[in-house]
């Protein structure tokens, strides 16, 4: 690398990754970790060479278009990229790159985890303790679901959704069932079933994890009618993205006991929750917690680092989505 670019990092990031941001560019760091609004991310884009922004950042077609741009390269920290406008990248000749890979084990680990606090009912049963209420163990008392050899409808099936595929089997004896555009070849391997229609899948499922990214296309693939067509006592599981869900029919389809529960850890508008699912005991409710351990967010940062220092020593950056 020649003089040292200069990268606007939108967030904090873990310490080893500001370190090494430090140590290759001019590091724009974001002590505050407040989030920029678009009158600094647009500074950024005149002032800097590099962004890397977070799923916080809408990187807007203004954005790519902001006169006297400097910004060549926006490598966002996370796999999903539907707050980037990647066509306006592409038309302006910037290229974005994401972080595959390193968070699939722990987005798996977080589907397992709502799917098996919504089915045996641990929210409510540790809200119950923490307010001093449990006046001591019964027969009946808060009967949840059984997760071993039920169910699971994967709606995607790319890398997360294969992981998740490969937990329900190997530690729950669950039967796999799935869906995706693309061909999964090592589904057989898996042990897991293609259904050639999302709705074959909800008629079938106990539960159903939504593993799609959030595209047009996908946004409201769990509408009213989905939703409908789910079992009576399913339950729906999202790490994906909220736009993947139509949340006011969720609601809907909860409060009119469609279906049994949801986990949820994405919404349609966060970090604001219908004011309704926070009042449902069938609910389990998480910050996008999916890719949130220490190891995953210092791969994910030298993930994106990575992307950065292959483009600016004159390489092609491994993450290339635009
Ligand atoms: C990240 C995610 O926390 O990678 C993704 O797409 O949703 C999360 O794992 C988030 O994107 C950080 O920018």
């Amino acid at each position: 690398m020649s003089a040292r670019p200069t990268v606007v990092v939108t967030r904090r990031l873990p310490p080893p990754v500001e370190q090494r941001l430090r140590s290759l560019f001019d590091a724009r760091l974001n002590a505050a970790d407040a989030p920029l609004d678009d009158a600094a991310l647009a500074g950024a884009m005149r002032d800097a060479d590099a962004l890397l922004p977070t799923v916080t950042d809408r990187i807007t077609a203004d954005l790519f278009g902001t006169p006297g741009r400097r910004v060549r390269i926006v490598s966002t920290f996370g796999v999903g990229y539907n707050n980037i406008d990647v066509a306006a990248a592409r038309r302006n000749g910037v290229i974005v790159t994401n972080t595959p890979d390193v968070l699939t084990d722990d987005t798996a680990d977080l589907a397992i985890t709502l799917l098996l606090m919504v089915a045996r009912r641990t929210g409510e049963g540790e809200r119950l303790v923490r307010a001093g209420a449990w006046t001591g163990w019964r027969p009946t008392q808060m009967l949840g679901t059984r997760v071993a050899g039920k169910t699971l409808g994967l709606i995607g099936f790319g890398r997360i959704g294969r992981a998740v595929a490969a937990r329900a089997r190997g530690g729950f004896r669950m039967r796999v069932l799935w869906h995706d555009p693309s061909p999964g070849d090592d589904a057989a391997s898996l042990g897991a079933e293609r259904r050639r229609s999302i709705e074959e899948v909800l008629h079938e499922s106990d539960f159903v994890s939504l593993h799609c990214p959030a595209t047009p296309d996908t946004k409201h693939l769990m509408n009213a009618e989905r939703l409908a067509a789910m079992r009576p006592g399913a339950f729906l599981i999202n790490t994906s993205r909220g736009d993947v869900v139509d949340e006011a029919a969720l609601v809907r389809a909860l409060q009119e006991r469609t279906i049994a529960g949801a986990g949820l850890d994405v919404y349609e508008r966060e970090p604001s929750v219908s004011r309704e699912l926070l009042a449902m005991d069938n609910v389990v409710l998480l910050p996008h917690l999916g890719s949130a351990t220490d190891e995953t967010r210092v791969a994910m940062g030298n993930r994106a680092v990575d992307n950065l220092a292959a483009f600016f020593d004159g390489g092609a950056p491994l993450d290339r989505v635009a």
